[in-house]
């Protein structure tokens, strides 16, 4: 009889770079638990890590859902299918545990990831994009201020450096100021436009905008309604998928190959995670999307790594598991 434990640890950790969410989202620091499994020898990690504003789950509805499930995980007890009992945070945290005990989660990181650039000082801006080399992929946050202003700005970027660029408005924009926003930028430039994430507050909108102005679109919030499905649309060149908001690694994988299936690219991204869900994110984009570059520079915006370090953050301070709360083991 195989011997089985399992421990949940919580963290909350200082938020110190927030204008990466959108204001309704912004809190002041990041809490979510660790989930530690054990059989026999060996060891597996995951985070589950419900991002508010984004996820419909609290915190504490995740983690009673994380009890009962691994007190049925230590007896042997096993659900099939983890996502039909597990709110997404917790399926994906408990999946990538089981994954590490039983090695299917491959242990290369995807190094790349676009850099992120947000908030409305745009001089700060300047001097963060100005060390980024021409060849990088940038993902810039629109949708927070004045449509004219914003276009300008992208505008310019795009006339200063041949590079190309990922935006996202989270919904923010109606159909009318996507427009004005795009009639700022130069259409010679609209190529290197990758896509808008979302640019509208209705998917209905963001279809016109996309094919009244020929910029490519992708979903992102899209993904996670309950009537989505992957399909092959007119100008939507990707699908984001943000596994704790998703689910399982294995509900994951599904949506990737079906984005892939039809000719659409899967981008695994960020929701804030500590740089264990981070790192553990990156193993997952060079497995399933090794040939688009993920969204996961989240690293610095909170104030301290967890357990394990992130390749741009060495400085940042590092909890390890001594530092965290134990609430649970079983
Ligand atoms: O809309 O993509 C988003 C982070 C938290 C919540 C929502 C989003 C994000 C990011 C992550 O933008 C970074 C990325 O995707 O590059
Ligand atoms: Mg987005």
């Amino acid at each position: 009889m195989p011997q089985r434990s399992a421990t949940l640890y919580r963290y909350e950790v200082p938020m110190v770079r927030d204008e990466i969410l959108p204001m309704y989202a912004r809190v002041p620091s990041r809490t979510g638990l660790l989930v530690c499994l054990r059989r026999d020898e060996r060891e597996g990690w995951g985070e589950i890590a419900p991002l508010p504003g984004f996820s419909c789950e609290p915190l504490d509805e995740a983690q009673a859902a994380a009890f009962l499930f691994l007190g049925a995980w230590v007896k042997s007890e096993v659900a099939r299918d983890i996502d039909a009992f597990l709110p997404p945070s917790a399926a994906f945290g408990i999946s990538c545990a089981l994954a590490e005990l039983d090695g299917s989660l491959p242990e290369t990181m995807c190094c790349r990831s676009a850099f992120l650039l947000a908030g409305n000082d745009r001089a700060q801006l300047m001097s963060r994009f100005d060390g980024i080399p021409n060849e990088a992929v940038i993902k810039i946050k629109i949708g927070r201020g004045d449509p004219q202003q914003e276009g300008i700005f992208i505008h310019d970027l795009l006339s200063q450096k041949n590079i190309t660029l990922r935006l996202d408005a989270n919904r923010a924009m109606t159909q009318k100021q996507a427009e004005i926003f795009a009639h700022c930028i130069a259409p010679v430039f609209y190529p290197r436009i990758a896509f808008i994430e979302e640019p509208c507050q209705t998917q209905e909108a963001s279809r016109a905008f996309a094919h009244h102005t020929g910029i490519a679109i992708a979903w992102d919030e899209s993904v996670r309604e309950h009537d989505f499905i992957v399909r092959r649309e007119e100008s939507v060149a990707a699908i984001i998928i943000k596994p704790t908001l998703t689910g399982s690694i294995a509900r994951c994988r599904a949506q990737c190959q079906a984005a892939h299936g039809h000719q659409l690219a899967a981008i695994i991204s960020s929701s804030m995670e500590s740089t264990l869900g981070l790192t553990q994110l990156a193993r997952i984009a060079a497995w399933l999307t090794p040939d688009t570059v993920p969204g996961l520079d989240t690293a610095d915006a909170l104030a301290q790594q967890v357990l394990r370090p992130w390749p741009t953050t060495h400085a940042t301070p590092m909890l390890t598991a001594h530092d965290l709360d134990e609430i649970w083991r079983i």
